[in-house]
């Protein structure tokens, strides 16, 4: 794991959230509630093992892995899938491949401007999320 993505990470901005959400089947009344959310990422690694937390008032959300190894992902408290994820690095990007029951699903965390970003993306639509460090402005 870079160094650079470890930390934590403040949402300032969220586009195609709903696009990727309805890509995965999720409710129009939890996407109601996912959309007002404030996302929090918590990046950590400890021996080899990286942790990615996503925090918010409503729920939580982590996965834990070793980059280059397929793991088996449950989506608790997201769609409640079965997937079996595999973390990779392509150059300077930290890409995860999701495979289940959608098509062309998984994602991207970068650094870019030292913002944190992340595409989240699913079966054609994509989901732009930037955070930037928490404590330091703009
Ligand atoms: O992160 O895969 O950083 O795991 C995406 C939510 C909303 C529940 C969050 C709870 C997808 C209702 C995880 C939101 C929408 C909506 C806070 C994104 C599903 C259900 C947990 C993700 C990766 C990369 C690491």
């Amino acid at each position: 794991m870079s160094a650079s993505l470890c930390g934590t990470w403040d949402m300032v901005s969220n586009v195609n959230f709903e696009g990727y959400m309805v890509a995965l089947g999720i409710s129009p009344c939890l996407r109601k509630t996912a959309n007002k959310l404030k996302l929090k990422k918590v990046i950590e690694e400890q021996g080899g093992v990286c942790r990615i937390k996503t925090l918010s008032v409503f729920r939580n959300y982590t996965t834990s892995f070793t980059v280059g190894h397929q793991f088996e992902e449950v989506t608790r408290g997201l769609d409640n899938q079965c997937l079996k994820s595999t973390v990779t690095w392509d150059g300077d990007r930290l890409v995860c491949e999701q495979i289940g029951q959608k098509k062309n699903r998984g994602w991207a965390h970068w650094i870019e401007d030292d913002k944190l970003h992340l595409e989240l993306y699913c079966d054609g639509q994509v989901c732009k999320q930037v955070f930037k460090k928490k404590g330091l402005k703009d």
